[in-house]
């Protein structure tokens, strides 16, 4: 039968992209037909998302689409809108990276301990969850004057079709969700005085999420009706999704800006060694678990390219990696995990004095900050996958890599061999695929759970496999130097 057309609109921190997938029983073909930089704008001292223009990239996307069955939206987690009683939008949607959220984390505890949060929630602790956003707006004339919140996705789907609901793996990071029941952690959040009625009824992966209303019918050149259908809305959720796995044993790394890295299971781990360790669990597509760390991910060589090229150095990622196979291996590393590289700017010199402050070598070079870059990688990544194995009780034999990092050839072998295991790297749009696929299920074209996805993926997704080297004993010696890498709580 001819393939059914269906576009996933995927805004990432650094990219925003609109994918048309194409899908029969038995193939998936991806065609993308725009890509737009994501571009953060600092106004009146605060760091914000520029989200006109992301909508605008989602508009010319769509139109660039053409004739499709549905449309599904997946953005990154945890920021969100205020909406007034008329529907709009009080101010610009703040970054998870911006500063605003310093010392609440500190002030939460007090009235509800760490130990209670994480058993009431799952959620890791990290100062850019939603509950800490919320928690340092309050008292703002915004969030005074807010009759709505709409978490990013949950915008976009409400500027498409001025349909609002709260998507559930999305609203599981935002440490107001209780993962057992896939409901609001009510008694949490009366405790904070954080108002959930905020927030419109939740809805699931394959739910339907209202049509393209005229407006943006006639904006976009498409013809009526358009469907919006609920996917894994959190871009990490489509991308577990789309991770091309054959069995129950594997590791997945969501490798882009950020690196998530962990397991999928049934249930939440929420003993307090896995609190210690900082590991979360987020909900996925089908009513799964990923229960994983937050590793920087590239967003450190993403923020060093950005600081060479405004001082006029190369900062080619193709040439640059080349070099960085060139250097010397493990000559300094360090802790990818470390909030401390969570805001923008100056990189390169704060690699530099994480190396000073743990008596290391500072890289002398572009080629060398770059390798140490991801030989940093490699070890968090080992240590996340080692610590979900044995937190979870989930035993795994390979490592899947997806996202704009599979592409990476020197960080898929060099974590192929700090973990000692076989990796497989792609797709790279793994997000847009679980986005699509999500689609492709409620439309009827496929059928199946997660397991039936993975199959189709493995038919017809190209991927790579790195083996890992033989000898893993210099990578053991370098975890001693990351002695962050193993306890991420900076409390
Ligand atoms: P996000 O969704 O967070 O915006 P992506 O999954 O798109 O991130 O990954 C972006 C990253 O992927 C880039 O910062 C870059 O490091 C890496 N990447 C993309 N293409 C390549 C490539 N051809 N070679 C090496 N790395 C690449
Ligand atoms: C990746 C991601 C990640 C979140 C972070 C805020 O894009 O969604 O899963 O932790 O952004």
């Amino acid at each position: 039968s001819d393939p059914r057309a269906f576009a996933a609109v995927d805004l990432g921190a650094s990219s925003g992209r609109v994918i048309v997938g194409r899908v029969t029983a038995r193939s998936v073909g991806l065609d993308e037909v725009h890509r737009f930089p994501n571009l953060p704008v600092r106004v009146g001292g605060t760091l914000h998302w520029d989200v006109l223009a992301l909508y605008r990239g989602v508009l010319d996307g769509l139109r660039a689409a053409g004739r499709v069955t549905s449309v599904g939206i997946d953005t990154w987690a945890v920021d969100y809108g205020l909406l007034a009683a008329d529907g709009s939008l009080l101010g610009n949607p703040v970054h998870y990276r911006d500063a605003r959220t310093e010392g609440v984390p500190e002030r939460i505890r007090r009235t509800v301990p760490q130990a209670e949060l994480y058993a009431a929630t799952g959620v890791q602790h990290a100062p850019f969850n939603t509950l800490y956003q919320l928690a340092a707006a309050q008292g703002t004339p915004q969030l005074e004057a807010a009759a709505r919140l709409l978490l990013m996705p949950d915008l976009i789907s409400y500027w498409l079709t001025g349909v609002a609901g709260t998507e559930l793996t999305n609203a599981s990071t935002t440490q107001l969700l209780d993962p057992r029941t896939g409901d609001w952690a009510y008694a949490l959040a009366g405790r904070l005085g954080i108002d959930l009625s905020l927030f419109p009824p939740l809805r699931r992966p394959g739910d339907p999420a209202g049509e393209l209303l005229p407006e943006i019918l006639e904006a976009t050149g498409l013809e009526h009706p358009v469907p919006v259908v609920t996917v894994g809305s959190h871009d990490t959720a489509s991308a577990v999704a789309g991770v091309p796995a054959d069995s129950e044993r594997f590791a997945y790394i969501s490798c882009g800006t950020w690196s998530l890295a962990g397991v999928e299971l049934d249930a939440p781990v929420r003993t307090e060694d896995s609190r210690a360790a900082n590991f979360t669990n987020e909900l996925g597509v089908d009513g799964t678990v990923r229960y994983l760390r937050n590793i920087m991910g590239l967003w450190l060589l993403q923020e060093c390219l950005r600081s060479w090229r405004a001082a006029g150095l190369p900062h080619d990622l193709g040439r640059l990696l080349v070099q960085a196979a060139q250097a010397q291996p493990l000559r300094s590393v360090v802790d990818a995990a470390d909030p401390g590289f969570l805001a923008p700017d100056s990189m390169p010199d704060r690699i530099a004095e994480s190396c000073r402050r743990t008596e290391q070598p500072v890289p002398r070079d572009q080629a060398e900050t770059v390798r140490c870059i991801l030989d940093s990688l490699a070890l968090a990544h080992r240590a996340a996958i080692e610590d979900a194995q044995r937190l979870s009780g989930r035993h795994v034999d390979v490592v899947h890599i997806v996202g704009g990092g599979a592409r990476n050839e020197l960080l898929c072998q060099l974590t192929a061999d700090a973990c000692g295991l076989p990796v497989v790297a792609g797709p790279a749009e793994a997000a847009a695929l679980g986005n699509v696929l999500v689609q492709a299920r409620a439309a009827g074209v496929i059928e199946g759970g997660l397991a039936d996805i993975r199959a189709l993926l493995r038919a017809t997704q190209p991927l790579r496999h790195y083996e890992p080297a033989a000898d893993r004993s210099r990578w053991n010696k370098a975890v001693a130097r990351t002695p962050g890498a193993k306890d991420t709580v900076r409390t």
